[in-house]
């Protein structure tokens, strides 16, 4: 990536929270950068509503998808289109208002020292969060780290990254990463076994009672006990590469 010109946009997967949205868009614009908002097939009345705010917003766009097919999949073609208006990397940050809009210039400045890098935020959460989302994160983080048999994962969900778009595509070019809630997993995971550098920044991520969250308890849960299942043993037939790599780093 070296020599060239370093290029972001915002990325936002955006399915029924046009209300979230509302409040967040006054924040995130005031960064300055110009934003993709990919509409995950949302009912009539939250297109209808996404589309008058984004209208609003100069230098925003808003790409529809037709039906719901699943946050991965918006993720996926957001980067595509961001590839085609030459930008070299997204800052994909969820369309919910939990992440801090303030903390995307400092997560570019990271991006921007390390630019073949995914930068991942370290999520700090509050009291608010739900116990059930956070011992599920917990576990996620475990298999995780078995996964990529790193220790260095140091959060596996957290819906605001730095993608640079070049490596990303090819992460993808003949194995295409899930469609739904798995995505944020499976990509770092397989980010890693591509040889990826991962960062993470601290940020704090909130769930305010007004927030809404649409990750399904059961459905989304039970799709990412199975992605694990195949991703450990993908890492028990791909372990051989993964330790020669490890020392190699540390003998070389
Ligand atoms: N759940 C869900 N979110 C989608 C979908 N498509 C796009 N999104 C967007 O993906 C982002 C994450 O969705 P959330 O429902 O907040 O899921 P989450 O952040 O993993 O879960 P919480 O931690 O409970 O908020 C939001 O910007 C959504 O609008 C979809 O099909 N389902
Ligand atoms: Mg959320």
């Amino acid at each position: 990536m070296s020599g060239i010109q370093e290029n972001y946009c915002l990325l936002i997967p955006h399915y029924n929270h046009h209300e979230q949205l509302r409040r967040f868009m006054p924040l995130i614009a005031e960064v300055g950068l110009p934003g993709l908002i990919v509409d995950d097939g949302s009912d009539p009345l939250s297109i209808v509503e996404v589309s008058r705010i984004v209208a609003g917003y100069q230098g925003f766009e808003l790409i529809q998808v037709g039906r719901n097919r699943g946050k991965g999949s918006v993720v996926m073609l957001g980067i595509a289109e961001a590839e085609q208006r030459g930008y070299t990397h997204v800052v994909q940050i969820d369309a919910d208002g939990q992440h801090r809009a303030s903390d995307i210039e400092p997560m570019i400045a990271m991006s921007r020292k390390s630019p073949g890098a995914l930068v991942s935020g370290l999520p700090i959460f509050g009291d608010d969060i739900p116990a059930a989302r956070l011992q599920g994160r917990k576990l996620s983080l475990a298999l995780l780290r078995i996964e990529t048999l790193s220790t260095d994962i140091k959060d596996a969900m957290c819906g605001f990254r730095v993608y640079p778009i070049e490596q990303m595509l090819r992460v993808v070019r003949y194995v295409p990463l899930p469609a739904r809630m798995q995505f944020d997993l499976e990509a770092l995971v397989r980010w890693v076994w591509a040889g990826g550098e991962v960062q993470f920044m601290e940020t704090k991520v909130a769930y305010p009672e007004q927030g809404l969250s649409h990750f399904r308890m059961f459905t989304d849960n039970a799709q990412i006990t199975l992605m694990h299942t195949k991703l450990i043993i993908a890492m028990l037939l791909f372990s051989p590469v993964l330790l020669y790599r490890k020392l190699w780093k540390l003998f070389a």
